[in-house]
């Protein structure tokens, strides 16, 4: 039986241009590849600029005002009246991983900027100021931690130390921001909800044929940077129990990780998603490994649980392999809940318009769960195709994501006229 579209939802979906949507999204998804076509849009680069100066050319285009704060968050502003309500925020984050997806943060901006133009279209009533906003850094690819923009909008982080925080080449944020042209000196104000439209990055929706997922929390997290360090010495005339090597203790650690989280599993999640070693050369005995672990759980009991139990076995390598070992924390965030009377409107809508649905907690990170710490706060999901993310056969249909804008309108429609 074909599923038909209720009368709502048919009407719905079409308000937002999803014409526009996907080409916007296409359009976007281009800047910042390479010659091979491999998308990376690291915060603060050129791509990134670029990303930024596109959105805010199509936002004043559509006749909205831009602002920019300090760290480089955008928002886009729809107050046609002059309110001085506190706003009803919307966004997501248009920075990209290494050999990225095209949907990953832009989806959630790109319809974000469409809800507003067809609130604004329609000359819908509205109480309040309604905003849009691409948070800075959201992926911490390039600078660590995550969430970056949205941790120093909700006091997190400091505006100091965001500027101080370098790369692994030793440029900084406050350096690089400076240079691409986006430190803003104008602020904005704590809304009275955050809705975070985005793409789910995980295989749940698809598996159970569900069209919206209504998202409860976000897991908690932490990632670590992890060094070994050894003598560098000669691959064939040093005897294996004279060598300190630093790569065969980060081979020990890394194999710990993995069975820690295996031991937990669902839990539990455990990633190295960066390895080095040095010198790096096939015939000489590693001196020093680094490497980083993203270690996630909706259970802060477990993440605190799986920390100690990492700063465990590094000191027991260095006892038993006379190897130096250090932990630095890069970031971490506790598992959130997200507000019952959003998750519910958010439910309510996608039964409104006859979309299926589910509740289910997000186990990507998003600036949302750092916007729960300072007002009402909850995220839509849309399917992923076969559950991937952060890569580049990131995909989701066109009729995905025109269900998810409808339920991010019918959503914003309610808080804005209440
Ligand atoms: O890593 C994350 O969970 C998010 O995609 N930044
Ligand atoms: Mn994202
Ligand atoms: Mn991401």
């Amino acid at each position: 039986m074909i599923p038909v579209l209720s009368d709502k939802a048919q009407m719905n979906s079409s308000r937002v241009d999803t014409r526009i949507l996907m080409s916007r999204l296409t359009r976007l998804g281009e800047v910042g590849r390479d010659e091979r076509g491999v998308l990376a849009r690291l915060a603060c680069s050129d791509a990134d600029r670029q990303g930024r100066d596109l959105l805010l050319k199509w936002a004043r285009e559509s006749g909205f005002e831009t602002r920019c704060d300090a760290i480089g968050n955008l928002f886009i502003v729809y107050n046609p009246s002059g309110s001085d309500e506190s706003p009803i925020l919307i966004g997501s984050h248009i920075d990209s991983v290494i050999n990225a997806g095209m949907y990953d943060g832009c989806y959630g901006v790109l319809a974000g900027l469409g809800v507003l133009e067809t609130i604004k279209a329609e000359g819908v009533a509205i109480n309040r100021p309604l905003a849009l906003v691409a948070f800075t850094n959201e992926e911490g690819v390039r600078f660590t931690p995550s969430l970056f923009g949205a941790r120093v909008f909700t006091g997190v982080l400091s505006l100091e130390a965001a500027y101080a925080t370098a790369d692994r080449d030793g440029v900084t944020v406050g350096e690089e921001l400076l240079r691409i042209g986006y430190v803003g000196t104008d602020s904005f104000p704590t809304p009275a909800a955050y809705v975070e439209l985005h793409i789910e990055q995980g295989p749940v929706l698809e598996a159970d044929k569900r069209d919206i997922g209504v998202v409860t929390g976000v897991n908690g997290a932490f990632s670590i940077r992890v060094s070994f360090d050894g003598v560098a010495n000669h691959a064939g005339t040093t005897p294996m129990r004279l060598r300190r090597d630093a790569g065969q203790g980060a081979a020990r650690f890394m194999r710990f990780v993995d069975e820690l989280a295996r031991a937990h599993t669902p839990e539990l999640v455990a990633t190295v998603g960066t390895f080095s070693l040095e010198p790096g050369a096939i015939n000489v005995i590693p001196s020093r490994a680094v490497m980083t672990v993203d270690c996630r759980s909706s259970k802060s009991e477990l993440l605190r649980m799986a920390r100690e139990a990492m700063a465990a076995e590094l000191a027991a390598i260095s006892e038993e392999t006379a190897l130096g070992t250090h932990m630095a924390v890069l970031g971490t965030s506790e598992p959130v809940d997200f507000a019952p009377d959003l998750i519910d409107c958010v439910e309510e809508t996608a039964v409104d318009l006859g979309y299926s649905h589910l509740r289910l907690p997000s186990g990507a990170g998003h600036d949302a769960q750092m916007m729960a710490a300072v007002c009402p706060a909850t995220m839509i999901f849309v399917p992923s195709l076969g559950g991937i993310s952060h890569n580049p056969l990131e995909h989701s249909s066109e009729e995905e994501l025109a269900k998810g804008a409808a339920v991010l309108l019918g959503v914003v429609e309610e808080l804005v006229t209440r």
